[in-house]
């Protein structure tokens, strides 16, 4: 018997055959602010990389990870998306009863979610939505320069989300700093990783005091949720860990969504004169978005079965880290896929993952990219960027920190 050595949670594993070993920190730093060559890399490399530093595997081309992305038969959820295997190492949290789960419990947990986030459920918050994008573009209209970070994409979605939620209060600081955690947490033990614990876990406890029934107002999701534990469908105590996944999932995902817009269509101005010309391309200019700066850059999965991908083997217990915006820029599905394109219309990308796991909050993520980009398209002439653009580094989405820019009204 050979000896098993763990190596960031989970169990390290043999170079597969045919896979070439690749030494890079898919987690440094200077790679999360700027993947764009460490995403063409990976796809070069084959259907898989070996990951020496971390003993996984990563996959950035279109087939392989959409492959590994719909099958939770072979590649689970439920031993984490991250790089730690729960069935080996505790969780630094109670898991997701929706992300980090399988069916059959994962069908009745989603069941209840995404009945809460219907369209029919969304399509009555478009007007509330429009009127809040209008608004906050004309006050930024009235500044010379604002940071399109905290003052569009964090004003509106910290606004607008816990309000549809249902929540009593909302707090951005807490609601940015737990989505950060709890993407960050995915990765390794590393400094980023460190950094979002010292500061979201205090936002952890304010987060699951709202999460509970009586601090919920009686429309929005939450009330939905919760009315799934009056018929039985579920416990209370579960009706509050589905209201944590909305808050966990909720605010940084769409936060990145729109900054990443934002700055799409500042760097391509001939793009947003396409939108104003057309402003119903919105839609498709937000899932260009979704395509081109993918929010969540990686998630894995693990491997629950010896098996084999595009004849590469694949041993029982493996973590396989699959590169979404790697995946999205694969040029062998995309034609020109280096270009921002608003009129692509992709209709396959990964960015909201595919299969059953796939985003349950995708139509309220697309009302709010939808509303936002209307209002820009409406009210804003061109859009400049006023100074740099900065990258806030995190093990799993890709999102500014910071992006200066000018509105010049219409
Ligand atoms: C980070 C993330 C993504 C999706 C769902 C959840 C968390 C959850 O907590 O359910």
């Amino acid at each position: 018997m050979r000896a098993t050595k763990m190596i960031e949670g989970h169990l390290e594993i043999e170079v597969p055959a045919g896979v070439p070993a690749w030494d890079v920190d898919p987690y440094d730093t200077a790679i999360l602010s700027d993947p764009t060559e460490y995403f063409k890399e990976l796809r070069s490399k084959g259907p898989f990389a070996y990951l020496p530093r971390y003993s996984m595997l990563a996959c950035g081309r279109f087939e392989e990870t959409k492959e590994v992305f719909s099958d939770w038969h072979r590649f689970v959820s439920s031993r984490g998306v991250g790089i730690h295997d729960f069935s080996l190492e505790e969780p630094w949290r109670p898991p997701s009863i929706v992300l980090e789960v399988d069916p059959p419990y994962h069908t009745k947990t989603r069941t209840v979610i995404e009945r809460a986030l219907s369209p029919r459920a969304v399509g009555k918050l478009r007007v509330s939505f429009r009127e809040a994008a209008d608004k906050l573009i004309d006050e930024l209209l009235e500044k010379e320069s604002f940071d399109a970070v905290s003052e569009l994409a964090e004003a509106f979605s910290t606004t607008v989300f816990p309000d549809a939620v249902g929540l009593g209060e909302t707090d951005r600081r807490r609601l940015v700093d737990y989505g950060e955690l709890v993407f960050s947490a995915l990765g390794p033990d590393n400094e980023l990783r460190r950094n979002s614990m010292a500061k979201g876990l205090e936002a952890g406890s304010w987060i699951m005091e709202q999460c509970q029934r009586d601090r919920l107002k009686p429309e929005g999701f939450g009330a939905a949720i919760y009315a799934a534990a009056d018929e039985g469908e579920i416990t209370e105590e579960e009706a509050g860990m589905l209201v944590r996944s909305l808050l966990s999932a909720g605010i940084d995902t769409t936060v990145t969504a729109l900054g990443s817009a934002i700055w799409c269509l500042a760097r391509n101005p001939e793009q947003f004169q396409r939108l104003k010309a057309d402003p119903q391309l919105a839609r498709w200019a937000f899932e260009e978005t979704l395509r081109y700066i993918s929010p969540v850059h990686s998630f894995c999965r693990t491997a629950d079965v010896d098996t084999e991908v595009s004849g590469i083997k694949i041993v029982k217990g493996t973590k396989i880290l699959c590169v979404l915006g790697a995946a999205n820029l694969d040029e062998n599905h995309w034609p020109e896929a280096d270009k921002f394109d608003i009129e692509r219309k992709p209709s396959d990308h990964l960015a909201l993952g595919v299969g059953i796991h796939a985003c349950v909050g995708q139509n309220v993520a697309r009302a709010e990219g939808e509303a936002m980009l209307t209002a820009v398209a409406n009210k804003v002439g061109s859009i400049e960027l006023s100074d740099e653009a900065l990258w806030r580094p995190n093990n799993s989405i890709r999102t500014l920190d910071r992006l200066p820019v000018r509105f010049c009204a219409a």
